[in-house]
């Protein structure tokens, strides 16, 4: 054949193969722009993340259910709906009120004897000894019910019975020198909504942070905080960051988190306050390991935590993490960690599987700040604020 065909039929290959490429790119183009126009908010995360998250990194959760099947509708659907307010509260009333060990009943048995003696009230300092509410308390409670008894001459069953359930209120209500604790998160406090706030969870290690952390943005969320961000300042296991991603994903919740195991806590909660800071997000929650080399580490790192998040943010408020199970065990913890950082509130876990109801009192006057949530169950939405009402009912056994 004559070469100049040959080389005019290779010519007009490549021409056609050409022409079909540039064919193909557009028509994908044309369908990623289409993509595009259904979610921009999450190109617009996408872009930010990969930008400003080399290090640590941000994951956007619902975003990326949505991108896997590229239907945000139905990826929304997904996403867990935190129970209500008003549902968690009345079905979680009663579990605390089990938790709280009844010794009110004890009591209103050995204080409706007639002519009470002394081996009758040493009785009940025993009794209130038994439910951890601690000596010091326990010695205050005796004296003033010894008081009450006869100022106001209780005689019959029902005004022994409101004395009592007055002065458990007082015990649960007040710190050592008789202030009334106030129980709500900072948030609500000062409830600027373009404030970012800051809530740094610590406590050992088991003690239930990460799954508080979780659990606490569903309760947030179920209150109508619109944007809420979680830092996985937990990078003593590698296992923490994937077990808070676990949570977030369920409610569509972004996770500023490092892979590495090992990487610095103190830069992961910086980038996570940068986040918060950024989106404008109304709530951070930064979860911290429980556990290092040894305690003056842990103490070194959760105050570099602190410092460095508030370079873009203050901390409001840190919460102590606190399994109720452990009783008098885990109050010299406890201190450990509120002398060493400093705490605004308790969160009580595992109330669910603990009789030792008192333990509430004593930890609230030994560390001086209130119990403001606790935890009653394994389940997303088992963690309630501490209703005090609903606590005393349970100590009396009502
Ligand atoms: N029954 C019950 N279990 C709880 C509660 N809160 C947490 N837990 C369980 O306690 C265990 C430890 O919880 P985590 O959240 O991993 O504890 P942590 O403080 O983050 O632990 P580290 O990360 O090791 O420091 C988990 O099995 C939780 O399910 C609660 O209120 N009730
Ligand atoms: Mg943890």
């Amino acid at each position: 054949m004559d070469i100049h065909i040959v080389w005019a039929i290779i010519a007009a290959v490549l021409i056609i193969v050409g022409i079909a490429l540039v064919a193909f790119a557009l028509v994908r183009s044309k369908k990623a722009n289409a993509q595009r126009d259904i979610t921009p908010a999450m190109q617009e995360s996408d872009s930010r993340s990969s930008d400003t998250y080399n290090d640590v990194d941000s994951t956007d959760s619902a975003d990326d259910s949505r991108h896997a099947d590229g239907d945000a509708a139905s990826a929304t659907s997904e996403l867990d709906v935190p129970e209500d307010n008003a549902s968690r509260m009345h079905r979680l009333r009663s579990r605390l009120s089990h938790s709280a060990n009844p010794f009110g009943k004890a009591l209103f048995s050995i204080l409706t004897r007639d002519n009470l003696s002394e081996s009758d009230w040493e009785e009940v300092e025993d009794t209130l000894l038994l439910a951890d509410v601690g000596a010091d308390t326990a010695m205050g409670m005796v004296d003033e019910l010894r008081r009450d008894a006869r100022v106001n001459g209780a005689q019959d069953a029902a005004q022994i019975q409101s004395l009592l359930r007055a002065q458990l209120l007082k015990a649960v209500n007040t710190d050592k020198d008789g202030h009334t604790f106030d129980r709500r998160l900072e948030l609500e406090v000062t409830p600027d909504a373009s404030d970012t706030h800051v809530i740094m969870m610590v406590g050992v290690n088991g003690s239930g942070k990460t799954t508080t952390t979780g659990k606490l943005s569903r309760l947030l969320l179920g209150e109508g905080s619109q944007q809420i961000v979680l830092g996985a300042a937990d990078t003593f296991r590698a296992a923490a960051a994937d077990q808070l991603q676990t949570w977030a994903d369920r409610v569509g919740v972004p996770v500023v988190r490092s892979d590495k195991e090992g990487a610095d806590p103190a830069s992961v909660a910086f980038e996570a306050a940068q986040r918060a800071k950024e989106d404008n997000a109304q709530v951070l929650i930064v979860d911290t390991a429980g556990r290092l080399q040894n305690k003056t580490n842990l103490m070194d790192e959760l105050g570099k935590i602190r410092r460095v998040v508030e370079k873009n943010l203050p901390v409001g408020e840190v919460l102590l993490v606190l399994d109720a199970t452990t009783g008098q065990n885990g109050m010299a913890q406890a201190k450990v960690f509120a002398e060493a950082i400093g705490i605004t509130g308790i969160v009580l876990t595992k109330l669910d599987g603990s009789a030792k109801g008192g333990i509430v009192i004593a930890v609230q006057r030994e560390l001086g700040v209130p119990v403001k949530l606790v935890g009653l169950g394994e389940g997303p939405d088992d963690l309630a604020r501490f209703d005090t009402e609903g606590f005393v009912d349970g100590i009396l056994g009502e």
